[in-house]
């Protein structure tokens, strides 16, 4: 049998660099213009300084920025509070954040407040440089009800128009990348599963909170709705 070193001395460097031990090598994923991507939340509050910082969240914007020249389609979410909202923990006497409270739609952690209305906390990283994305979506402005998803509210029955809007682009595929891996991101990849949207998560271009093993239970989640999960690198830009 020839060695492995040998079989694979006719592909280029990177290609040996990036290639695990009996793994093949995979077609790349083109984006068409049924493909959508989704940038989940890339906001200040979520980044170094911010008020909820996800660990390493800034690393996930230049990965973002890169991938995002190869789609037609783009749609950027901001997470958008009101100052006295639900899913903070200062609007629940006796709670501090990371502690939970049942609400009419069930469990929701609190958190510290994050993403106001307006604030610097609240908008986009100024080093996100997506200037063709078509949409910015808010969710969570309902004072009364959070909103993980970028589709349906945590009631889980109102809407954003997210989905209306991509099927009447034509949109069949969706890409998602962002923060938090476990909260917005994978409730947003559920959703869109949920919708009849194919549906990949670029686990490089997105970072997690990780609360008591919420990021396995994101992934084990999404994998069992049909979420693919896949690297930037799968992606021919
Ligand atoms: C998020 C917690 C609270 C997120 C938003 O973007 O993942 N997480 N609000
Ligand atoms: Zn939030």
């Amino acid at each position: 049998m020839l060695s492995r070193r040998l079989v694979l001395t006719g592909l280029g460097a990177t290609s040996v660099a990036t290639l695990a031990p009996g793994a093949i090598m995979a077609a790349p994923i083109k984006p068409d213009d049924a493909s959508a991507l989704i940038v989940i939340d890339v906001q200040n509050c979520f980044l170094p300084g911010g008020s909820l910082a996800v660990k390493d969240g800034e690393q996930v914007v230049p990965i973002i920025n890169r991938i995002a020249k190869g789609f037609a389609n783009v749609v950027l979410t901001q997470d958008w509070h009101t100052a006295d909202h639900v899913s903070f923990a200062t609007s629940h006497s006796g709670k501090k954040p990371f502690e939970t409270v049942d609400l009419p739609y069930g469990k929701q952690v609190l958190w510290p407040d994050h993403c106001v209305q307006g604030t610097e906390g609240a908008s986009l990283s100024k080093d996100l440089a997506i200037p063709h994305a078509g949409l910015v979506i808010r969710k969570g402005f309902n004072k009364n009800v959070d909103s993980y998803s970028a589709f349906t509210e945590a009631d889980g029955k109102t809407s954003t128009g997210l989905a209306a809007y991509l099927k009447a682009r034509k949109v069949k595929r969706v890409f998602l990348a962002g923060l938090a891996t476990d909260y917005c991101v994978a409730w947003s990849a559920l959703d869109a599963r949920k919708a009849g949207f194919e549906t990949y998560v670029i686990e490089d271009a997105c970072r997690g909170i990780d609360l008591q093993g919420s990021l396995a239970k994101a992934w084990a989640d999404m994998t069992k709705a049909g979420v693919k999960r896949i690297q930037s690198g799968d992606i021919a830009v």
